[in-house]
C-alpha cells in the first residue's frame, strides 16, 4: 500500500483514509494505495464493511489536474489506474462507505459513486466541476449520477459544474445519509446497521435511470447553451449524460471517447492555465508567506460615486465595516440610494435575501467628514481621476489615518508614485484598481509603487482573498497593466471603421471570438467623456505625426459619451442598454475617412481580430519586459477578470501562444510595413518568435529560477 493511503480498523470495519494533501487529488499512487486497502480488506475474512475517508480538511478533489499534460503530451494513459480501481470499489463483495467531508468533486465524487453508499457531514459539497476545466467527467461520473438523480439532473450538474450543498445532494439521491458530529463515528455506525441488515452492496452501475423528464432536459439543454456562448464541454457533457441511457459499458465509452475529445482541445488546456494561474498570481516573487499581513478590521472610501460606492459594497459583502465619505450631503444621498438599489436589485434577481442585504447595508456608514478615519485599517480613495485632487485627498488622509493604516487609491491611470509624494509614509501607498462595477468584477489590480513596503503587498494580496476578487500584482506606470494595453486595442478599432468596417462588424467580430463585449459597447460602457479625457491627458507625450482616432472628438463634442447619454458609438433609446447602430455615427465616420484621404474598403473578420488583438499582445510583451507584470500568467488574469475575454481562450498572452508567437511577430511586421511605428514588434517578442519560445516557456522559466 503507499504512503498515501493508510488502512487502519475499528472491529469488523475497514477504514481506509486518503493522505494526499492539500486536496487529496487522486495523483499517482492514490488509486493504487486504495486498490490494494480494498484487496487486503476483501481477503480478510475479519472485515465486514469498509469506510473511505480524506484525511485532513476534505474527501478528494478529483484527479490531479497537474497529471493532464502529461497524458496529452503522450507521457501517460488516462486514467489507467483509475479504471481499475473503479470496478474493483463497485463489484467488491463487502459494503464500502463512502465517508464525505470538504469536498467530493469530479473524479472525487466519481469514486464515491463507486461506493455503494454515501455518507456525508451537512457542510460538504459535491460536484461534477470538469466543464471549468474544459473537460467531462471521465471515470464514469455521467453514467452514475443519471442512475441516481436522472438524467436532466445530471445533466445540470454536469454541464453546469456548480457545487451542491450536502444537503440538496441528499434530498435529490446522491448521498445517502447527513452525519451531524464526527463524521468517521457517524460512518461506522452507517456501516454497522448496513451490516446488521445483511451488507448486501447496492452497485449504482445496476440501478435503472430515474424516469425521464423531457420538459426538465430540455430547459437544461436551453440554460446551458444561453451560458456557455462558444464553450465545447458542456455541450459535450450532455452529450454524454444522455447516452447513459444505452447500456451501462457502452454508455462508459461513449463518455470515455467525449473525455478524450475535451482533454486534447486548446479549450481545455486554456482553462487548466487558467486553473493554476488564478492561483499563481497570488504568489509573489521576493514576498513569501513569511511577510506579517496587517488586519483589516475596518475600510473606508473615499467618494461615493459609482467606484466608490461598488467598494464600499465589496467590502460589506466581505463582513468589513466601511465607512464611506462624500463632500456634500447630495452627492451622498445619490452614492447611497444607487448602493440601495444594486443591492435591492441583487435580492429581486434571488442571489441575496433581504436580511443578508440590510446585514450588509449595516456595515456601509455613510459621512460627510473624517471623524473616524482613524478607526481605518485601509482607506481606499475613489474621487475623481485627475491628479492635483487625488494629491490633496491623501495630504488630507495623512491627517485624519493612523500612522499603520494602508492609503490606497483607485486610480484607472494615474502615476502611484506621484501620488505618494502628497503622504510623508509612501511606503503605505499602493493602487487598488477596482473594474467597473466593482462589487461584481473579480479583477483587483493591485499597483506597487516604489516605495510601497511588502508588508503593505502582502496584505493587500491576502484582502483580495477576503474580498472574493483575484488580485494581481502590477507595477507603476501609464494606465498599469490592464489599460495600457486595452490603449493600443481600443486605437485599431477605431482606425478599423476609418478605413472601411463598421462599428457592429467590429464588435461582432471580437464578440464571436469570445469577448463579452466588442470594443465599442465597451467604450460606450465605460464612457466616451473618460476615454477623451485619458486621451487628452497623454496627448503631449505622443510623437508628432502619430495617426490619430479621427471620431471619438466628434462623439464627445457632441455630448455622446455612451450609455449614460442614451448615446455614443451606437444609440440607446429611452434609457435601454440595447446597442442599435447608429447611421449618423456612420456618416461621420465616412465623412472623417474621406477628408483624411483614407480609401475605404472590405476587411475580414480574421483581420479585425488580429488588428486590435496583436497590439495588445505586443504592449503585453512590452510590459513584461519591463517588469510591469512578473509573468504573462499575470496579464492573462487580468485581462480575464477585468476585460471580459474568453476563459477558454486563457488570456490574451496564452492565446499568443496558441497561434504560435512566430505567426504573431510575422503579422505585426506586416502591420507596421502598413501602418507606421505604432506597430513597432516588442523585443520580447521578436527574441521569442525567433527561439521557438513561447510566453509560457518565459514563465515556467522564471518559477523554477524562482522556485
Ligand atoms: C477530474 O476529476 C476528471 C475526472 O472526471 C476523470 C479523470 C480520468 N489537482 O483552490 P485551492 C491544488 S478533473 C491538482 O487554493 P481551496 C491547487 O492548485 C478534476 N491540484 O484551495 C492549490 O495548489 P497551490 C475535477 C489541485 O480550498 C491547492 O490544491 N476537480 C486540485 O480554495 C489548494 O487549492 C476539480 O476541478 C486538483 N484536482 O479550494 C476541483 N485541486 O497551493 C478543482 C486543487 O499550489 N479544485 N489543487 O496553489 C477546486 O475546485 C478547489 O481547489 C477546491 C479547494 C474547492 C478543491
Amino acid at each position: 500500500m503507499s504512503g498515501l493511503v493508510h488502512l487502519t480498523r475499528d472491529g469488523d470495519i475497514g477504514i481506509i483514509t486518503i493522505n494526499n494533501p492539500p486536496v487529496n487529488a487522486l495523483s499517482i499512487g492514490v488509486p493504487e494505495g486504495m486498490a490494494a486497502a480494498i484487496q487486503t480488506c476483501c481477503k480478510d475474512p475479519s472485515v465486514k464493511a469498509m469506510i473511505l475517508i480524506g484525511g485532513g480538511t476534505t474527501f478528494i478533489a478529483g484527479a490531479d489536474i497537474k497529471e493532464f499534460e502529461k497524458i496529452t503530451s503522450g507521457e501517460k494513459p488516462i486514467g489507467n489506474a483509475l479504471f481499475q480501481l473503479f470496478p474493483l470499489l463497485e463489484n467488491c463483495s463487502k459494503p464500502i462507505i463512502a465517508a464525505i467531508h470538504g469536498t467530493a468533486l469530479g473524479g472525487g465524487l466519481e469514486t464515491a459513486m463507486c461506493c455503494h453508499y454515501r455518507v456525508a457531514a451537512a457542510s460538504a459539497r459535491v460536484g461534477q466541476p470538469e466543464v471549468k476545466l474544459g473537460l467531462i467527467p471521465g471515470a464514469g461520473g455521467t453514467q452514475r449520477l443519471p442512475r441516481l438523480i436522472g438524467l436532466a439532473k445530471a445533466a445540470e450538474i454536469c454541464a453546469g459544474g456548480e457545487l451542491v450543498s450536502a444537503a440538496e445532494a441528499a434530498r435529490i439521491g446522491i448521498l445517502d445519509q447527513l452525519i451531524d458530529g464526527d463524521l468517521l463515528q457517524g460512518a461506522i455506525a452507517f456501516a454497522r446497521q448496513v451490516i446488521a441488515k445483511g451488507g448486501v452492496p447496492c452497485k449504482t452501475s445496476d440501478r435503472p435511470i430515474p424516469p425521464y423528464d423531457p420538459q426538465a432536459m430540455s430547459a437544461v439543454k436551453h440554460a446551458v447553451a444561453k451560458r456557455s456562448r462558444g464553450l465545447l464541454a458542456p455541450q459535450k457533457a450532455i452529450e454524454a449524460v444522455e447516452a447513459a441511457s444505452l447500456p451501462f459499458e457502452e454508455g462508459l465509452q461513449r463518455e470515455a471517447e467525449l473525455f478524450a475529445e475535451c482533454l486534447f482541445s486548446e479549450q481545455s488546456k486554456a482553462l487548466i492555465h487558467v486553473f493554476f494561474g488564478e492561483r499563481e498570481v497570488s504568489k509573489i516573487p521576493g514576498i513569501g508567506q513569511e511577510v506579517s499581513k496587517l488586519p483589516i478590521r475596518v475600510a473606508a472610501v473615499v467618494g461615493a460615486g459609482t467606484m466608490g460606492g461598488g467598494i464600499a459594497m465589496s467590502y460589506a459583502n466581505a463582513g468589513i465595516p466601511v465607512l464611506l465619505k462624500e463632500t456634500g450631503q447630495e452627492a451622498l444621498e445619490r452614492g447611497l440610494a444607487n448602493l440601495r438599489k444594486n443591492y435591492a436589485a441583487t435580492v429581486q434577481k434571488g442571489r441575496m435575501t433581504q436580511a443578508e442585504m440590510e446585514q450588509r447595508w449595516e456595515l456601509i456608514q455613510p459621512t460627510l467628514n473624517y471623524d473616524r478615519f482613524t478607526e481605518a485599517d485601509i482607506v481606499v480613495e475613489a474621487v475623481f481621476e485627475g491628479m492635483e485632487l487625488k494629491k490633496q485627498v491623501f495630504a488630507e488622509l495623512e491627517k485624519v489615518t493612523r500612522p499603520d493604516a494602508i492609503l490606497a487609491s483607485n486610480t484607472s491611470t494615474l502615476d502611484i508614485d506621484a501620488i505618494a509624494t502628497a503622504t510623508s509614509r509612501p511606503q503605505q501607498v499602493i493602487g487598488h484598481h477596482f473594474f467597473s462595477p466593482a462589487n461584481v468584477m473579480r479583477l483587483l489590480e493591485i499597483v506597487r509603487g516604489k516605495e510601497t513596503s511588502p508588508q503593505v503587498i502582502a496584505t493587500s494580496m491576502a484582502l483580495a482573498k477576503t474580498l472574493k476578487k483575484v488580485g494581481v500584482l502590477v507595477g507603476n506606470c501609464h494606465g498599469f497593466v490592464g489599460n495600457r494595453m486595452f490603449g493600443p486595442y481600443q486605437r485599431e478599432a477605431q482606425f478599423l471603421v476609418e478605413e472601411g468596417a463598421s462599428v457592429q462588424e467590429v464588435d461582432a467580430a471580437l464578440v464571436d471570438f469570445g469577448m463579452a463585449l466588442g470594443p465599442f459597447s465597451v467604450a460606450d460602457l465605460a464612457g466616451l467623456d473618460v476615454a477623451w479625457r485619458i486621451r487628452h491627458e497623454v496627448q503631449h507625450q505622443v510623437p508628432q505625426g502619430t495617426r490619430q482616432p479621427l471620431v471619438l472628438d466628434t462623439l464627445y463634442e457632441r455630448g455622446r459619451y455612451g450609455q449614460k447619454t442614451g448615446a455614443g458609438w451606437y444609440r440607446y433609446p429611452d434609457g435601454s442598454r440595447m446597442a442599435i447602430p447608429d447611421p449618423d455615427v456612420q456618416q461621420w465616420i465616412e465623412e472623417k475617412s474621406h477628408q483624411s484621404g483614407i480609401v475605404r474598403r472590405d476587411i475580414s473578420k480574421e483581420e479585425i481580430v488580429e488588428r486590435v488583438l496583436y497590439p495588445l499582445i505586443n504592449e503585453g510583451a512590452k510590459i513584461l519586459a519591463e517588469g510591469i507584470a512578473a509573468r504573462a500568467v499575470d496579464i492573462d488574469m487580468i485581462y480575464l477578470y477585468g476585460y471580459g475575454f474568453p476563459a477558454y481562450r486563457g488570456g490574451p498572452m496564452w492565446y499568443a501562444d496558441t497561434v504560435g508567437l512566430h505567426r504573431v511577430y510575422e503579422r505585426i511586421c506586416q502591420f507596421e510595413q502598413q501602418h507606421g511605428a505604432e506597430w513597432s514588434p516588442a523585443p520580447l517578442l521578436k527574441k521569442l518568435a525567433e527561439s521557438g519560445k513561447k510566453f509560457s516557456d518565459l514563465d515556467r522559466d522564471r518559477s523554477i529560477n524562482r522556485d
